[in-house]
């Protein structure tokens, strides 16, 4: 796509332009860029996203390779990206099912293949309230469930000490929604960790972690916290872990998104934020729907067929989310400094949790959609319009 498709030359410099042609005797071409009904066509070999956001932060997927992924995906993840994110395989319910069992053969792959590939791997994700199994609190004190939190987060994190760059320490505690009054408060959701152990849970998680491997970057990581009652409460939340010595090192916006919908002056605001109290941000599960709308809640957005299943975005719909992802990549560009990755979550329009709403920035074929060659060229061709709050 070039780059007049972001941008479309206002109407009356058109007119301008076609007039003038007219004036000095030349037939007026029709116009370059097609009508928005018509299919849009992407450059394939452009530069790639990798290659044009080297200077300013990673650029990741996820997903749980090598395992069912064919040659041409696999070609996919190297080429275009420099860190992926397991999407499940490293969670408490897949990777620990009962308090004596591990399950290491597809996480193990996954590094491995990571390492002799030069890719990085930000790992996912150690205390959450969904996808962990009831034996980490069946008959258990307080005392006994933090035991075997410890055990969970010294056993996995310290295999991969020096393997993995940085880990989703605690995922999504606090509540969605909320109002004025909870607002000052962490809101926090009322998850087994939470009722065995207290708030303190959150920091003991870090500790451990830290403790596990001290070169590991970490994350409290969550979705919808760049807005609203909930974005207060976060801020609630990080100032008392860091009062409380936890060491924290980043907030993941996991950025579940809906063309039309993103919340972009609430976003911008919440990078700064973040970096007011000293941290950095990374956006960790990227992605922008067509169609339908889901926050990141768990066990939301399974969309398929309701969806309109495998069925090709219109044009004009392909077009808007290229400029919502260029809008989002031009605010992230202007707080480069704070932002250490954005991460797809997923690979494809075919890979993702949300299938049938295409949010990805390759299609079901693997081809580079129109949001790809817009977010190369936000970079490429900035237009500080894009990033301005509004
Ligand atoms: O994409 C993941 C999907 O394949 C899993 O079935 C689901 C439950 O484990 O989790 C999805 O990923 C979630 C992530 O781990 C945390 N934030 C919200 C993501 C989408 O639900």
């Amino acid at each position: 796509m070039t780059s007049q498709h972001q941008r479309p030359i206002p109407l009356l410099l058109t007119g301008l332009v076609v007039t003038l042609l007219g004036i000095v005797g030349t037939r007026a071409e029709e116009p370059t860029s097609p009508p928005a009904s018509e299919p849009l066509v992407v450059d394939q070999r452009g530069p790639t996203i990798k290659a044009a956001y080297k200077d300013y932060f990673l650029i990741g997927t996820a997903g749980d390779m090598p395992g069912r992924y064919s040659d041409q995906e696999m070609g996919l993840v190297k080429e275009h990206f420099n860190i992926v994110t397991p999407e499940n395989c490293m969670k408490p319910g897949p990777i620990h099912p009962s308090e004596n069992t591990w399950r290491f053969e597809r996480p193990d792959a996954l590094v491995e293949w990571c390492e002799d590939n030069n890719i990085a791997v930000h790992g996912h994700t150690l205390v959450w309230h969904a996808q962990t199994n009831d034996w980490f609190f069946r008959d258990g004190d307080k005392a006994a469930v933090t035991q075997r939190m410890k055990d969970h987060i010294s056993t996995l994190v310290g295999r991969y000490k020096g393997k993995i760059r940085g880990w989703d320490v605690v995922n999504e505690a606090i509540n969605d929604g909320g109002n004025a009054q909870t607002a000052r408060t962490e809101n926090l959701r009322s998850s087994s960790w939470l009722r065995a152990m207290g708030p303190e849970f959150l920091t003991l998680a870090f500790k451990f972690a830290h403790e596990a491997d001290p070169e590991a970057k970490l994350y409290y990581n969550d979705y919808g916290i760049e807005t609203g009652p909930k974005h207060a409460s976060s801020m609630v939340l990080l100032k008392r872990l860091i009062n409380e010595g936890a060491p924290i090192h980043g907030v993941g916006i996991q950025g579940h998104w809906s063309t039309g919908r993103i919340p972009y002056a609430a976003l911008d605001k919440a990078i700064s934020d973040y970096a007011s109290l000293g941290l950095e941000v990374s956006i960790t599960e990227l992605d922008v729907t067509i169609r339908g709308a889901s926050g990141g809640q768990f066990g939301r957005g399974f969309g398929g067929r309701r969806f309109g299943g495998d069925a090709p975005p219109a044009p004009q719909d392909l077009k808007a989310q290229a400029d919502a992802y260029a809008r989002l990549f031009s605010i992230f560009v202007k707080h480069k400094e704070v932002i250490r990755r954005v991460t797809f979550w997923g690979l494809s329009d075919r890979r993702t949790w949300r299938f049938g709403q295409h949010p990805l920035i390759f299609d079901s074929n693997n081809q580079r959609k129109p949001a790809y060659a817009a977010i190369v060229d936000a970079l490429l061709h900035p237009n500080p319009d894009l990033a301005a709050p509004r």
